[in-house]
C-alpha cells in the first residue's frame, strides 16, 4: 500500500462520479481483495474461491482484473498458483503486490510443504502488474517466525508498505501480528522480525498513510458483539507504532465468517476493498470458501478517523 496526500475534504451523501458496482467479480467467487494504483489503473489482485460443500478453503490461483474508472473491469487472468513455489503445496491465500524500480513484488501466504511449516510467506516477482509472477527466492521468506507461535496459520495475510524514507516494511500475521523492514533486494528483512498487540486484531492487515498519519486496517473479532469477522482500524505517528486503536469500518460480510480490507487512493477518491459471501453463480450458494470481492468509498473525517462504512446489497 501507498504514501498519500490528506487529499480532498469529505464528500457529502451524494454518490461520486466513479461508483464502484458491487460484486466487482460475478463470474467466479474470488477472496481477499488486494488493490494498487498503477499508470492510471487499480489493478486487484484476488484469491479464487472454490470450495466445495462442506470445504473451508480451496484456493489454487491468484488472479488480477484491473480498470480505469471503477466500473469497468478487464481480467487479466491467472497471474500464479502456489505451486509455482516449488516448496509449496496449496492454498492461494491473501497476498499483496508493491513496485519497486519497475518490478512488482507480490508478498503470498501459501502452504508450506513441510507439514512442521504450516502456513508460509512466499515473494514472486513480475516484470507487469498482470504477472506472471515467479518466485523470487526459491524459499519461504517467513516460515516459523516464531517456534511457540500461537499455531501453524500464523504466517499469513502480509501487506506490503512503502514509507517516505524509502524504507519498505512488511506486516503478517494471524492471532499475532508481526512485522520488520525489507532489505534492499524485497527478499530479505533488515531487522528482526517483532510482534505488535492491537485491539481485535486476527488477521488480514491492510498497512497505508495518509498525510501524516500511518493506517493499519485489519480483520478483527469482538466476540461480545459478533462471532464473525469485522474490519476494524488503529492509526500511528510512525510506521511502527505506537498504534492508537480507533475503531471499526465494517460489521461482518454478509454470509461470511472472514472479512478482508484493502483500501487505495485513485484518482482523487478513496476505496475500500472487501469481501462477502452473499453472491451466488448458478445456483451455487455463497459460503465461507465461496466468497466475493466488492469496494465502497472509504471517507475520512478531519480528524483522521474514518467513516464507519455499509455494504452495498446485492
Ligand atoms: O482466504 C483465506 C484466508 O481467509 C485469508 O488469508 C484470510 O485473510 C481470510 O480472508
Amino acid at each position: 500500500a501507498a504514501c498519500s496526500s490528506p487529499g480532498p475534504e469529505p464528500r457529502s451523501a451524494k454518490p461520486a462520479a466513479t461508483q464502484a458496482t458491487n460484486p466487482i467479480i460475478t463470474n467466479i467467487f474470488t477472496a481477499d481483495p488486494a488493490p494498487i494504483v498503477h499508470d492510471g489503473r487499480v489493478y486487484l489482485y484476488v484469491g479464487h474461491d472454490e470450495a466445495g460443500e462442506g470445504e473451508m478453503f480451496r484456493m489454487t490461483d491468484w488472479r488480477v482484473y484491473s480498470t480505469d474508472d471503477m466500473k469497468t473491469w478487464t481480467d487479466h487472468g491467472v497471474i500464479m498458483k502456489p505451486t509455482d513455489f516449488k516448496w509449496a503445496v496449496a492454498d492461494a491465500w491473501a497476498s499483496e503486490p508493491i513496485e519497486k524500480d519497475g518490478k512488482f513484488w507480490l508478498y503470498t501466504a501459501v502452504e508450506h510443504d513441510e507439514t512442521d511449516h504450516g502456513k508460509s510467506i512466499g515473494v514472486a516477482v513480475s516484470d507487469s502488474p498482470t504477472g506472471p509472477f515467479t518466485d523470487a527466492l526459491g524459499k519461504a521468506l517467513v516460515a516459523n517466525s516464531e517456534t511457540d507461535g500461537p499455531h501453524t496459520w500464523d504466517d499469513i495475510d502480509p501487506t506490503v508498505f512503502e514509507d517516505e524514507d524509502g524504507t519498505f516494511w512488511l506486516y503478517w500475521g494471524n492471532a499475532n501480528l508481526y512485522y520488520a523492514p525489507l532489505a534492499a533486494d524485497m527478499v530479505s528483512f533488515a531487522a528482526p522480525i517483532r510482534k505488535v498487540a492491537l485491539t481485535h486484531f486476527e488477521e488480514g492487515p491492510w498497512l497505508f498513510k495518509r498525510g501524516n498519519l500511518y493506517y493499519m486496517a485489519y480483520a478483527g473479532i469482538d466476540e461480545a458483539e459478533n462471532e464473525n469477522e469485522q474490519i476494524y482500524y488503529s492509526t500511528a505517528p510512525t510506521v511502527t507504532g505506537p498504534w492508537t486503536y480507533r475503531g471499526k469500518i465494517m460489521g461482518p460480510g454478509e454470509n461470511s465468517f472472514t472479512i478482508h480490507p484493502g483500501i487505495v487512493e485513485f484518482k482523487g477518491d478513496w476505496y475500500f476493498f472487501y469481501h462477502n459471501a452473499a453472491l451466488s453463480i448458478d445456483g451455487v450458494e455463497g459460503a465461507m470458501g465461496r466468497r466475493s470481492v466488492r469496494a465502497e468509498h472509504l471517507y475520512f473525517n478531519e480528524d483522521g478517523s474514518i467513516r464507519p462504512i455499509t455494504a452495498t446489497q446485492g
